[in-house]
């Protein structure tokens, strides 16, 4: 009774995240040539034609970003070109602090987690990749690797963007 009891509980718990999976998986699915229009809490994707900088990122297997912080104005479009000098996966996410912890956990839980956004980049070994982000509200923010342990390890940089 009582572990029939635990596997429905398992149950229930195991459903909503099997669903949240879902959706990341149908939105990784779907890449839109379109530029999203979502507003997150960090910004929106940007139009690469409105670029005004590059910023090019190196990722490595000591765990750590370089640079490890950034500097924006509030409404510049960033195109991060984003490298991985190490021997295993990096992705460079955007989000606030709250939300790329809230994820690191959820990556642990769940490490074969496949999911793309356009805040972030998952760069194979001896690879580059691109995004391109419009910072159109002032704060601090953060970019973070996501892999199980990455994080934790300390693979997470700043950026401070400036109010206009
Ligand atoms: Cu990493």
């Amino acid at each position: 009774m009582k572990a029939a009891t635990a596997i429905l509980i398992a149950g229930l718990v195991a459903i909503p995240m099997a669903q949240a999976h879902e959706a990341h998986k149908k939105a990784a699915g779907a890449k839109p040539a379109a530029i999203s229009t979502e507003e997150k809490a960090f910004g929106r994707q940007g139009d690469p034609k409105r670029a005004t900088r590059t910023i090019h990122v190196d990722m490595n297997d000591t765990m750590r970003f370089s640079p490890a912080s950034l500097s924006v104005a509030q409404g510049e479009t960033v195109r991060f070109v984003v490298k991985n000098s190490g021997k295993v996966m990096h992705e460079f996410v955007l989000g606030t602090l709250a939300e790329l912890k809230e994820h690191a956990v959820l990556m642990k839980k769940f490490p074969n987690m496949e999911h793309d956004e356009p805040y972030m980049a998952h760069v194979a070994p001896g690879k580059s990749e691109t995004i391109v982000w419009q910072f159109s509200k002032a704060g601090d923010f953060h970019y973070g690797c996501l892999l199980p342990g990455h994080f934790e390890a300390g693979m997470v940089g700043k950026i401070n963007v400036t109010a206009r």
